[in-house]
């Protein structure tokens, strides 16, 4: 089927969107300027330093605030079709809650995106990318049954501001990284480490606050503003490491555990969590003796809300595991999400490492992830939200190893095209060097270069920077090719 030379797309479409992508805390900075209020990044990096690797935080980051115009110079330098920034919530809410828009805040968000627009660059836009409000996380946060009411006030106020010029809406970035690392364990704020419904409470409510945003545009706003509003779920290649059927079924408990429980209920035709691993949860919860599943189920009325409820799946890609039914088991708390799911992850040496330890090259993996989400889910529309490498500062301009990741990554998404699957852009992770949380600045996944300790942030673009403005350009991959530069250009 792949060696058909006349179906081959060796070259990207015209209309392929190709970006990068950011986060409001890892680049902003002014953490407090203005009437901002404090979020659960602030506050934790603040009073728990020591749980972040070099102690640093996000108080000025590359200070994008004030330097949004050098960020747009730098998508006009790639040849960008579009630009992926989430929008921090306390900095358009000062109070969480939709009483009070902060004019600061808003004002800073249409010069960003007005900036963009002015050289054609289509901003999608994501509205919450890990930094909840402090206050909403005091009264409970996403685990909260009033949350997906907030989120729902909070997304109408956006739509309100800047829908007239944003056409690609994300509700949540990443909501496995969410729930079971920020409310799970103790992997991202607010480290609430509540490992046995920390994840599953939050993972209702984030669903159902995705609906509501996603309905409240779809009724209010899309007949009016036209734009597409869809949710980004991280998710990486987890197939089998033998052809057992053990190892088959281990595989897809743990698909289901990690991406399923949020995408199942949005994009399956049936609806509801994912079936054999709600089923697996509710007979573990009993035996533990807890009154009712650890899982909660959606009463009918909501799984019907749910589902169907995106225009687009966004997927940040990065690696992939093999996963084993007895062997290579970690130690986790019991009960908790990976005690349930109870298997075992492998990473074969021989894949290229990046500087972070979780993320390896791992071949064909954007390939497997996506026809896997195509067949499972009756062929949706698809945007990769994000896709990127990490390396040490003291690696600097020469990023070969990202140059290489870029090109396999982007050989994997002309298969997908290849093999019809409705795939529509792709996001580098990322314009630039940025905070990578609990890592800090020590691991930098930026086409460009930061000097966090200069005062204009100075950014300076890296080989892979040069590669990946060549890839646009030409809508192709070369293999060879060497930018014969270092001083970078608007075409
Ligand atoms: C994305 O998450 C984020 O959206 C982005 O903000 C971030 O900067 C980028 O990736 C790079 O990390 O130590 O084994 O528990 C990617 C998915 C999943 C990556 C969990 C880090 C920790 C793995 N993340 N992971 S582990």
């Amino acid at each position: 089927v792949f060696c058909d030379a006349a179906l081959r797309h060796d070259r990207f479409p015209d209309d392929f969107l190709f970006g990068t992508a950011t986060a409001s805390y890892q680049i902003e900075g002014g953490w407090n300027a203005d009437d901002k209020g404090e979020n659960i990044w602030d506050r934790m990096t603040h009073t728990r330093p020591e749980v972040i690797k070099d102690r640093s935080n996000g108080d000025d980051a590359a200070d994008t605030y004030n330097n949004y115009k050098r960020d747009v110079e730098m998508m006009r330098e790639l040849g960008l079709d579009a630009y992926r920034f989430s929008l921090s919530w306390s900095r358009i809410l000062p109070n969480g809650l939709a009483n009070k828009v902060s004019e600061a805040g808003v004002a800073f968000y249409n010069n960003y995106i007005n900036e963009m627009l002015a050289y054609n660059i289509t901003p999608m836009v994501t509205l919450y990318h890990w930094d909840l409000p402090q206050k909403l996380q005091d009264l409970g946060g996403f685990a909260s049954p009033y949350f997906p009411e907030w989120f729902e006030n909070y997304a109408k106020v956006v739509f309100t501001q800047f829908g007239d010029r944003v056409k690609y809406w994300i509700t949540f970035n990443e909501p496995r990284e969410i729930c079971y690392q920020g409310y799970g364990y103790v992997e991202k704020a607010p480290i609430l480490n509540i490992t046995d419904v920390g994840t599953y409470y939050c993972a209702k409510n984030l669903v159902l606050g995705h609906a509501r945003a996603y309905h409240v545009y779809n009724d209010l706003f899309k007949p009016t503003q036209g734009g597409e509003c869809g949710i980004t779920i991280s998710v990486n290649w987890m197939g089998p490491l033998t052809d057992s059927e053990e190892d088959l079924y281990a595989a897809e408990i743990k698909r289901q555990a990690d991406w399923g429980i949020f995408a199942e209920p949005i994009f399956s035709e049936q609806g509801g969590f994912p079936k054999e691993f709600s089923e697996i949860v509710a007979k573990k919860s009993a035996e533990q003796g807890y009154p009712s599943s650890r899982l909660p189920a959606f009463t009918e009325e909501e799984r019907e809300y749910v589902r169907g409820a995106s225009d687009f799946f966004g997927v940040n890609h990065y690696t992939a595991n093999l996963i084993s039914a007895n062997e290579y088991k970690g130690n986790w708390p019991v009960p908790s999400m990976y005690a349930d799911v109870d298997v075992g992850t492998y990473v074969p040496p021989e894949w290229v490492p990046a500087a972070s330890s979780w993320l390896k090259l791992a071949p064909n993996s954007i390939f497997n992830a996506l026809t896997h989400l195509h067949n499972r889910y009756n062929g949706p529309v698809f945007y990769i939200t994000e896709n990127g490498w990490s390396q040490l500062l003291e690696e600097g301009y020469e990023d070969d190893s990202r140059i290489a990741y870029y090109r396999a990554a982007l050989n994997s998404v002309l298969d997908c095209l290849h093999a019809g699957v409705d795939l529509r852009g792709y996001m580098a992770w990322s314009l630039m060097d940025n905070f990578e949380w609990m890592q800090g600045y020590t691991e930098r996944f930026g086409l460009y270069e930061v000097d966090f300790t200069s005062p204009q942030k100075t950014r300076t673009p890296r080989k892979s920077a040069f590669v990946y403005k060549h890839i646009i350009s030409t809508r192709a991959i070369d293999p060879d090719y060497e930018p014969d530069t270092r001083t970078m250009w608007i075409d």
